[in-house]
């Protein structure tokens, strides 16, 4: 008899996972609290999907109809009441990234090395970096998971290794995964709704070390992350590989005089570093100033990749074309003598933080504003005062932002730009006019898009329009990309 399952949440995961388990002779019935209109991939429209509103009678639901295995998407939350249910009933319950790679192990691409990334900030950058680079050493690879394909969805590719980027709500159901290598880039409170706790969300975020294989890759100067692979259960021979952005020690990675080097995964690591590529060679993506967490990010790419085993040649060809992906500190156009960023993702104080840093001093013309979703924004702005030449404030929580950067920034003009038709293109013409030549203007609004927006990339799509029409009528040649 064919095996049954039941899968909670009808997104991409849930519909990825009951894709490949169709395909394996499962049964499968599906359930949401609330119904989907689209469907993300055809070969499961004939699943029924149970649509139960209320979370009690969703899990009495599944319990009632005695399946096999019960697989959650990660927008369940920890607290659901499907996991204690599923645990009094005796049932198997497993995240979605935890079944594929249960697939994974059980068909014919068993041992397939995954390089698994997670971090508040910088996991879809790092993914794609990683990506690039194994790509330019010639191997198969697919960027997978968070990113925006499910794992389940891409098991049955012939892709030889997988660059896998995951959010805590994945790890937190992730049990027997065994990461080549990982990789935790930061941790900072996010997602505490869901997890219930920082502690919480930190521990889920440790889960990406378990069961490393070959390297884990850390933050040398981040205690907490440190401890996370200290206490980390691993495989025999696990090394543990820091990252630094000064002159790296022995097993760690880092840069010196503008390059980036590697001081672990080569002969005679005592007294010799490798040199990968240069700082320089992120500028065509990132500008020409590429912030610190930008450098952390190429940095944990490159020794991923390295701990897979490719040449150091191909981490700086794959640096190079590397671009990211729309609205993360993408350099849109080079227009009225300034470079221009969309950093529409940061939608916190601590990913606009790490958008700014790394910036000379009184170069950034920033763009802060929008659904401030109840953040103080005073450390924020001690924090990046030093690089800032002027602020455009937008949005509805303007009132707290003007506040803070007035007694956190004195010195630096403000301009608010209210949500008149055209706003955002007077917000990139007050940006021009603060400036001086050579500066940085960045999008990084520290706030959710929701106030005026249907999300951050619709954010980004109108603001690079606006720099674009901008361009136009500056005449600017060869600037815009
Ligand atoms: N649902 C419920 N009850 C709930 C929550 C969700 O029934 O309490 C159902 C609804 O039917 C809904 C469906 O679940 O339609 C959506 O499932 P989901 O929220 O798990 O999302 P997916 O479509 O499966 O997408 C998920 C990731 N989303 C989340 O973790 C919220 C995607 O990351 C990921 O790309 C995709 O799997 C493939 O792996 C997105 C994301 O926002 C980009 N991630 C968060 C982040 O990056 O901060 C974690």
């Amino acid at each position: 008899m064919n095996r049954s399952a039941a899968v909670i949440g009808w997104g991409k995961s849930g519909q990825g996972a009951a894709g490949a388990l169709l395909a394996r002779d499962w049964s499968v019935r599906a359930y949401a609290s609330r119904a989907t209109d689209s469907l993300s991939f055809d070969d499961v429209a004939g699943v029924p999907v149970h649509v139960e509103e209320d979370a009690n009678a969703l899990s009495a639901a599944v319990i009632d109809a005695r399946p096999d295995l019960v697989v959650v998407s990660p927008g369940i939350p920890a607290h659901h009441p499907i996991f204690s249910a599923c645990e009094q009933a005796g049932i198997d319950l497993w995240g979605e990234v935890e079944l594929a790679w249960r697939l994974q192990e059980e068909g014919p691409h068993a041992g397939r090395p995954w390089l698994t990334v997670t971090g508040t900030n910088g996991k879809t950058t790092t993914v794609g970096m990683l990506g690039q680079i194994l790509r330019a050493s010639g191997v198969k690879a697919e960027e997978v998971g968070n990113i925006g394909t499910p794992i389940t969805r891409a098991i049955d590719s012939d892709a030889e290794v997988f660059a896998v980027e995951l959010s805590s709500f994945q790890l937190h159901t992730a049990r027997t995964v065994r990461p080549l290598a990982s990789v935790c880039l930061n941790v900072d409170a996010d997602h505490l709704d869901w997890h219930g706790s920082v502690e919480a969300y930190a521990a889920d975020k440790a889960r990406v070390y378990e069961n490393t294989v070959r390297a884990c890759v850390y933050p040398a100067a981040d205690r907490r992350v440190e401890a996370m692979v200290e206490n980390a259960d691993v495989v025999e021979g696990a090394r543990a590989i820091g990252l630094t952005l000064g002159a790296p020690s022995v097993s760690q990675f880092g840069i010196v005089e503008g390059l980036l080097v590697d001081r672990a995964f080569v002969d005679d690591r005592a007294r010799h570093a490798l040199a990968l590529a240069h700082v320089s060679d992120l500028s065509e993506a990132f500008g020409p100033h590429p912030s610190p967490a930008v450098l952390s990010d190429a940095l944990a790419a490159a020794a991923m990749a390295r701990a897979y085993g490719v040449e150091p040649e191909a981490v700086e060809a794959g640096l190079r074309s590397f671009r990211p992906a729309g609205h993360r500190r993408a350099v849109v156009a080079r227009a009225a003598d300034l470079t221009w960023i969309d950093d529409s993702k940061a939608t916190n104080a601590h990913a606009a933080r790490a958008s700014l840093s790394g910036l000379p001093p009184r170069s950034a013309i920033w763009i802060v504003g929008g659904d401030a979703k109840g953040q103080d924004f005073t450390e924020l702005i001690s924090q990046v005062e030093p690089v800032l030449r002027g602020v455009v404030v937008i949005g509805a929580d303007r009132r707290a932002l003007v506040a803070a950067l007035a007694s956190g920034a004195p010195g630096v003009p403000v301009v608010e730009v209210d949500g008149h038709q055209d706003w955002m293109f007077s917000v990139v013409n007050e940006a021009v006019a603060l400036s001086r030549p050579g500066d940085t203007v960045v999008l990084a609004p520290a706030c959710a898009s929701w106030d005026q927006f249907d999300n951050y990339g619709q954010r980004g799509d109108v603001f690079a329009e606006a720099v674009h029409r901008l361009a136009a009528q500056w005449g600017s040649a060869g600037g815009d990309e």
